[in-house]
């Protein structure tokens, strides 16, 4: 009896880690750069790839000032740093659709994009913009750390 019911949830183990192996989401945690804008910005972009080679990205943020609008973009790794993409000042490879935070500082946006425009250097990172000034950077996700 016991011996079954533990072949059993091995089973079911395997076929749960197959399945979410197909399309895993991965969360990337957005952190504060060293600005004083919006000192309570932070956030998470949950980046999903699916079978076709298409990859939606969402951007869920709090923090942010209310009624205010930003945009937000993937980065390539660029020529300021090697070591820290969120410093290393690089053009921007794909852009979400630009968003406005909501009366409490909480905001979302998504994007799809084709896998190889954000893949290796190409997406290094994500940058949360000032919409009306864009050299304000509240938050910023790294996500490759070493270029090349
Ligand atoms: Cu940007």
């Amino acid at each position: 009896m016991m011996g079954k019911t533990l072949v059993l949830v091995t089973g079911m183990v395997t076929l749960l880690s197959a399945c979410t192996m197909m399309d895993q989401p991965k969360s990337l945690a957005f952190r504060h750069n060293a600005v004083t804008a919006d000192p309570q910005a932070a956030g998470t972009a949950q980046v999903t790839t699916r079978p076709d080679g298409m990859v939606t990205t969402t951007l869920v943020l709090t923090g942010l000032t209310p009624g205010k609008t930003y945009a937000a973009h993937y980065h390539a790794f660029g020529p300021d740093s090697s070591t820290d993409p969120c410093a290393s000042n690089g053009p921007v490879s794909v852009g979400f659709p630009s968003f406005t935070a909501d009366a409490s500082g909480r905001a979302t946006t998504s994007v799809s994009s084709e896998m190889a425009r954000i893949a290796g250097d190409l997406g290094a990172y994500i940058n949360v913009h000032y919409a009306d000034d864009l050299k304000v950077v509240p938050v910023c996700a790294p996500i490759k750390m070493t270029k090349g």
